[in-house]
């Protein structure tokens, strides 16, 4: 048996308390990854328990097939496992707020007639910092970007984000309805003003009319999302079926800790997810970069010396003595490149992320997060090492972070084992270690020429390169390349 809409699953699991078919869609999600199932839709859930409304989610995915058809097998319903309290109880949730996912690469009608519905007001999005294709110095499209030649191309048939919410945009002003709010999920600093620029300037270049409308009537909210969240293990899916006499190929299990810090910028209407915990702000910055540079900084951190370490997990790179001191240096010199926040006491964040990172129960992989590092960085680590030097900081802890990252990218462990970077710089990055030049100076100059990658701050301070060569010369003493 799988669970889906005419499932009951047993009393000790939370049910779907509201009747679904009751509430239409209101948001359209780009991205149902294991993070928008553990986060965005549980709030939502959460809205539709308490208030109801017609706020539920469509679904996309527009590369894989693979999540819609796990989704839509089960009607949309699917299990949020989280393990709390001291007992480590595993408790168990339906989540009823998806109706249906639709791959994108298998059709892309009801995904606009969805978009062009007067009924859809939000379009929210997890699709991982590579995905906008938007320069985030100039806030320009990329135009080498693939998905974004391709949908300048044909702006009607688009396969990328940017093009998508377009269309979806043109599609409305053509009906006289009022646009939906763009609001961005992912870990980018400033995410809604780049995903705004972005859609500006590709309206701009197809048709600047609509550019002018959306400028006018549209509406980007910044958010801060946070829960940390690995993609579901066998065993995980097993220990699942086991409580709920029921298979659940979609179920996911996450920490009890969740955030969502919203712009309350909304131009068609909102749920009231403030009900339900959602923190509604009028400037998001100060969050954002809180969370990117304590928690997503030393997850980088984590990921790269813990991979090389050869820890597979989070929790494992933590419980190595040398890796757990460096995070804690890592978060402390995080936390003084920040302003004070009101309501947040940094050292109690900072103590609270060493034990999320060391939860023993979550199988977060040092391998998912290593991937992307040339997107990552720079807001995770090269910002806050730029603010550091300004302020006559210490910036030894970016700069040996840095020097990791620049050692994982030779593809190659000293062991010998090599791995894919899954980057998409992966090419360019690798590159430079081909000549077979293993010299600390020599790597670190050509990784700081490498367009747009270092901020000119750090290319031209001499005070960065040499501790950065100093931070990569010790480690490949302990990480010789292969
Ligand atoms: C991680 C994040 O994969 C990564 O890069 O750092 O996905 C992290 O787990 C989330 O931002 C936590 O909210």
């Amino acid at each position: 048996m799988n669970v889906d809409a005419s499932f009951t699953p047993p009393k000790t699991v939370q049910n779907v308390s509201y009747e679904r078919n009751a509430h239409g869609v209101g948001i359209v999600h780009f991205g149902v990854g294991a993070f928008h199932r553990a986060h965005q839709a549980v709030y939502t859930d959460g809205v539709l328990a308490k208030h109801g409304g017609d706020w539920r989610i469509l679904g996309v995915s527009l590369q894989s097939t693979k999540g819609a058809d796990a989704l839509n097998a089960q009607d949309g319903i699917y299990t949020l496992a989280v393990r709390e309290g001291k007992e480590q109880h595993l408790s168990l949730r339906l989540i009823g707020s998806i109706t249906e996912v639709e791959a994108a690469t298998r059709g892309t009608d009801k995904i606009f007639q969805t978009l062009a519905a007067p009924q859809t007001r939000i379009v929210t999005m997890t699709v991982t910092e590579k995905a906008y294709g938007v320069d985030r110095s100039s806030g320009s499209v990329d135009l080498s970007n693939a998905s974004i030649a391709h949908d300048l191309k044909d702006p009607a048939n688009p396969i990328g984000i940017i093009g998508m919410i377009v269309k979806g945009l043109s599609l409305r002003k053509d009906a006289g309805l009022k646009p939906y709010t763009v609001l961005c999920c992912d870990n980018l600093p400033k995410n809604g003003k780049i995903v705004r620029s972005g859609v500006l300037d590709f309206a701009r270049r197809i048709d600047p009319e609509l550019a002018t409308w959306i400028e006018a009537h549209g509406a980007f909210p910044s958010s801060m999302v946070d829960r940390i969240t690995p993609s579901a293990t066998p065993e995980l899916l097993a220990e699942v079926e086991e409580i709920l006499g029921a298979k659940d190929a979609a179920a996911i299990e996450t920490e009890p800790f969740s955030q969502w810090v919203v712009e309350d910028n909304f131009c068609n209407g909102r749920p009231l997810w403030e009900d339900v915990g959602v923190l509604f702000v009028d400037d998001v910055a100060p969050y954002e970069r809180m969370k990117l540079r304590m928690l997503n900084g030393a997850h980088s951190l984590i990921a790269y010396a813990g991979f090389l370490a050869g820890h597979k997990y989070v929790r494992d790179a933590m419980a190595d003595q040398h890796i757990h001191n460096l995070v804690e240096q890592h978060i402390l010199a995080a936390s003084k490149t920040l302003t004070p926040l009101s309501g947040i006491v940094f050292e109690d964040y900072g103590k609270q992320l060493i034990e999320r990172f060391e939860n023993p129960n979550i199988a977060h992989e040092t391998y998912q997060i290593a991937m992307d590092g040339s997107q990552k960085m720079p807001q995770r680590i090269f910002e806050p090492a730029i603010e550091s030097l300004e302020h006559g900081l210490d910036i030894q802890p970016f700069a040996l972070a840095t020097a990791v990252w620049i050692r994982y990218c030779a593809g190659i462990t000293s062991t010998g084992k090599t791995y894919d970077l899954r980057d998409p710089r992966e090419d360019e990055l690798r590159s430079i270690f081909k000549s077979g030049n293993g010299n600390a100076s020599d790597i670190c100059t050509a990784f700081l020429e490498l367009a747009n990658l270092f901020p000119a701050q750090l290319q031209q301070s001499d005070i960065w390169a040499e501790q950065l060569k100093d931070q990569l010369s010790s480690i490949l003493k302990s990480h010789p390349l292969g």
